[in-house]
């Protein structure tokens, strides 16, 4: 069976694992924390030389990088809906993953810089500490971040979806950073003069499975304020892997 590592809390995971979710993919959910299980040397020797999460191995066939796994996903189960058949229409799902990388992930900066002092409970955190302990971004973070939400902003007025008229990789790839962000959940981005983004995130919220792939945001919150730190984070994870696990089983 397909086995599938990472944590719910990690975007590129979850990723992987809504997708397979929707399409009714049976999996294994292996738990692979991206500080410590994916720097282990079997994980780096046997799944993934940079040890990073996710990572699948399908009978054999082991691959890293959300978008490449996503990809291989879909062309092998000829998921048509989210990796189009026809050229241009693929040219422009993939031109978006591509863009997404340097791009809408910078988002998560604006996450995790919003959540790690509460994990280490440091008040008021410095540009020092900020620096040493978050994800380091690049310089010009809020610029790409501000860009990222004006181009895809601009995408969808002009489609309901990024690649067209329906949900394709490129939505769920976008909606694990934008997603996290919504003020319901980790509140840390401004979607006001963002209407085609907020009209597209209550779409993307009403696709299949989704609450069981998102369990995580519901059971942090507000990143801002997490009580009891890393311990809550971990109690969450291990939580959100279990309603995933328990789906993700051929008769979930
Ligand atoms: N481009 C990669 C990004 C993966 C990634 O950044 N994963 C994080 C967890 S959300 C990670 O494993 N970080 C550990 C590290 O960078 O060493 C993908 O799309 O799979």
């Amino acid at each position: 069976m397909l086995k599938i590592y990472g944590v719910p809390n990690s975007q590129p995971v979850r990723a992987v694992v809504w997708t397979c979710l929707m399409k009714a993919l049976p999996f294994e959910f292996v738990m692979t924390s991206q500080n410590r299980d994916a720097k282990a040397p079997e994980y780096l020797t046997a799944v993934n030389p940079r040890g990073t999460i996710p990572a699948i191995d399908d009978d054999g066939v082991v691959l890293w990088e959300s978008h490449a796994i996503l990809v291989y996903l879909a062309e092998k189960h000829d998921w048509r809906d989210l990796w189009p058949d026809d050229l241009v229409a693929r040219a422009r799902v993939n031109q978006y993953l591509h863009f997404h990388h340097r791009n809408t992930r910078e988002l998560v900066v604006q996450w995790s810089r919003t959540l790690w002092p509460s994990v280490f409970e440091v008040e008021n955190p410095d540009a020092g500490w900020i620096k040493r302990n978050t994800f380091p971004g690049m310089e010009n973070n809020a610029h790409i971040a501000r860009q990222s939400l004006e181009i895809i902003n601009g995408m969808l007025t002009a489609c309901a979806f990024l690649g067209g008229d329906q949900p394709t990789l490129a939505d769920i790839a976008a909606y694990e950073e934008l997603g996290q962000n919504q003020p319901k959940y980790a509140n840390c981005t401004d979607f006001d003069g963002y209407s085609a983004i907020e009209r597209w995130l209550v779409a993307m919220g009403e696709l299949p499975m989704h609450d069981t792939a998102h369990a995580i945001w519901s059971l942090i919150g507000d990143v801002n304020r997490v009580d009891g730190g890393m311990r809550t984070i971990a109690r969450a994870n291990k939580e959100a892997a279990r309603r995933i696990m328990a789906a993700a089983q051929p008769d979930g």
